[in-house]
């Protein structure tokens, strides 16, 4: 039997375990990235590790986020960042240089190796044959320390494309289609992989599109094979040397096949406030725009913005909204400026931002209250644009500029002629805004501002755990709704006591009071908990609150690690009914915890104010059992765990 793209990648990295469904394996770890907003604690973590150098092939260090300096704080932390990096062997891609994902494609991907990256659209690198994958700052953290990454064998799943994309159809429709079909859980345990000839008809970059947004399925990560388009990139980049063939043999397996007619493929929206609630463009018509953006590592690659150009050449973007443009990368900013692309986008009346994540993450360009706006982002979680009733709709750059032209949410294919867009043979390469790490590492002093906080440490899991339900939520919480972003809050990512105070911030203003009363407590969730984001902090702050179990209904992939690598206990419900049985404030007790999930049996929570015992199950490896009875990741290396 033949392997898929996955199997063929995971069987040269695997370092323990069966490559089968289900079972616990470890891989090696070629190469990692890390992004501002997550990499002061991965890097805070690594020293704490007390290593010399780090062990990747590649790893780098990228400022994207926390762009907006307007205080002391981020530029503070970028300092830190830049002396890190150069003193442990790592690059260092400057502020202003591009978002991590875009960079990381241009620069560095190299097909058929892994990468590992705090920030969960890390999976972008499947669209140049990677097996890229979004974990918590610790997790990458280990892997710069030549640790190997732990996960279940996921199931594969094969969307096979065939025929052609019509005019204003982009690869945005393609993976909107795929969350429709799939939704935002639909990835959970799971690889999605291309394949199929309709693969051949999409460049890197729109693939790359497509792999980003695996993330919004909750995939482990997404991959396409490396061909042909793969090569030609590579060259356009200058890197023709680190191209390498992948396919997946002609009788490989697959655990479910997905088939996309991409000639019967119309533009696509998804609706206010979740990735999955996709309709036709045709069909959300008459709804009146505030905002436009176009940009973040989705949709910003020389070609969108070059399409964008194109189509808002010689028109003006409507009175009534506001539209902002970020180029996804210094090389696209360069390419556009050179070739009047950016001409025609200022001569329009739009807003354009520098290179990074900008209000894809609420930095910066919070739109007015009740707006619609329209992007060519990722997500569009509740309150993640910055303003709380804002309704946040994501669709193609394409279906951005024809919002932006008419003022309504209005189906591209009416702006008429779809432009041909000529793509330089040739790019300028330019990697000044990356510097290599220092030749002498013995000389770099590490530059620590008064941000960064110490990291704080877990106490080993008591035996019983006793306390209150302080917090019930429904399905799909996402880590936007455990701990916001936005420019208020995320210049507190280096400092876990001041950022703590904003945990559940928009759900439930006194759940920060609630905690500290109470001395910590438990959760309760539904499905698909922690959904969206790799953040750590949505772990680290709770359990700086003394929050000490999570019981759900299921859990998303990475929030599920981060739990487990800060001490905090997750639990499911054996039968989810019984999420009925449980209210907030309800007091629970686990007795005798600790001593029973080391053993594997059997374990119940009892309710001591419904009086009633209800079933729960831990679906953790023995490592994750002695992690979670250690207080977390870096207790139990410090206690010589591996
Ligand atoms: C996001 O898109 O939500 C982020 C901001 O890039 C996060 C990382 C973070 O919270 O710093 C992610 O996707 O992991
Ligand atoms: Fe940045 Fe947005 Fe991409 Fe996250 S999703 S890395 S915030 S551009």
């Amino acid at each position: 039997m033949g392997l898929n793209l996955a199997e063929k990648i995971i069987s040269a990295h695997l370092v323990t375990g069966k490559m089968e469904t289900g079972e616990d394996i470890a891989i090696k770890i070629d190469q990692t990235l890390t992004q501002d907003a997550t990499g002061t604690m991965s890097y805070l973590q690594f020293e704490a590790m007390g290593l010399k150098k780090i062990k990747t092939e590649l790893s780098v260090s990228y400022v994207d986020h926390n762009m907006l300096q307007s205080g002391f704080e981020n530029a503070d932390d970028h300092r830190y960042l830049q002396s890190v990096a150069s003193k442990y062997g790592i690059y260092f891609s400057r502020p202003g240089n591009g978002i991590c994902h875009q960079v990381h494609l241009e620069r560095f991907g190299i097909p058929g190796k892994t990468l590992l990256g705090s920030d969960s659209h890390t999976p972008t690198g499947g669209g140049i044959g990677m097996m890229a994958m979004g974990a918590g700052g610790l997790d990458v953290a280990v892997a710069m320390g030549g640790g190997a990454f732990y996960l279940k064998m996921p199931e594969v799943v094969k969307i096979h494309l065939t025929g052609k994309l019509k005019s204003f159809v982009t690869a945005k429709d393609i993976i909107l289609e795929v969350l429709r079909i799939l939704s935002v859980k639909g990835g959970v345990g799971r690889i999605v992989e291309y394949g199929g000839p309709g693969v051949k008809c999409l460049s890197v970059t729109q693939r790359a599109t497509i792999t980003n947004m695996g993330a919004e399925l909750g995939a482990t990560c997404s991959i396409f094979p490396s061909d042909e388009n793969t090569k030609e990139y590579m060259k356009l980049q200058k890197r023709a040397k680190d191209y390498a063939p992948l396919e997946a043999d002609g009788d490989a397996k697959y655990d479910k096949i997905v088939k996309i007619d991409l000639n019967r493929l119309e533009p696509l929206i998804a609706k206010p406030h979740s990735p999955d609630n996709v309709i036709k463009v045709k069909s959300a018509k008459k709804i009146k725009v505030d905002q436009v953006c176009i940009g973040s590592c989705t949709n910003s690659s020389l070609a969108d913005l070059m399409m964008v150009a194109a189509l808002l050449k010689g028109k003006k973007v409507h009175t009534g909204l506001s539209c902002t443009i970020s180029p996804g990368s210094k090389q696209v900013f360069e390419a556009i400026a050179e070739n009047g692309a950016l001409t025609q986008m200022i001569a329009a009346g739009a807003r354009i931002i520098e290179s990074g994540c900008g209000p894809c993450i609420g930095m910066g360009q919070a739109p007015n209250s009740g707006a619609v706006s329209v992007r060519s982002f990722n997500r569009n979680f509740p309150g993640r644009s910055g303003t709380k009733d804002a309704q946040v709709y994501l669709a193609s750059p394409e279906t951005c500029v024809a919002a932006a032209i008419t003022g309504f949410i209005t189906d591209p294919r009416e702006l008429g002629r779809y432009p041909k867009i000529n793509l330089p043979k040739k790019i300028k390469i330019d990697d000044s805004g990356i510097l290599p790490p220092a030749k002498t590492p013995g000389k770099v002093k590490i530059q620590r501002g008064p941000n960064i906080a110490p990291l704080p440490i877990n106490e080993p899991m008591p035996s019983t755990l006793k306390g209150v339900v302080l917090l019930k939520t429904g399905d799909n919480i996402t880590t936007d709704h455990i701990m916001p972003a936005g420019a208020k809050i995320l210049p507190l990512r280096s400092n876990i006591p001041a950022i703590a105070e904003y945990v559940y911030h928009f759900v439930d203003v006194d759940f920060v009071g609630r905690a500290k009363a109470a001395g910590g407590g438990f959760i309760i969730g539904g499905d698909n908990y922690g959904q969206g984001s790799s953040r750590e902090h949505a772990a680290l702050a709770p359990m700086y609150l003394g929050l000490k179990m999570v019981l759900t209904k299921s859990f998303a992939r990475i929030h599920l690690a981060n739990l487990i690598n800060f001490g905090i206990m997750p639990l499911t419900f054996a039968n989810p009914k019984d999420y009925d049985r449980v209210d907030q404030g309800d007091e629970l007790q686990l007795p005798m915890v600790s001593d029973i999930i080391a053993t594997g049996a059997d374990l119940s929570v009892k309710n001591l104010t419904k009086k009633i015992d209800i079933p729960v199950t831990y679906s953790l490896t023995s490592r994750q059992v002695a992690i979670v009875r250690a207080g977390g990741l870096l207790n139990y290396t410090r206690g010589g765990g591996k």
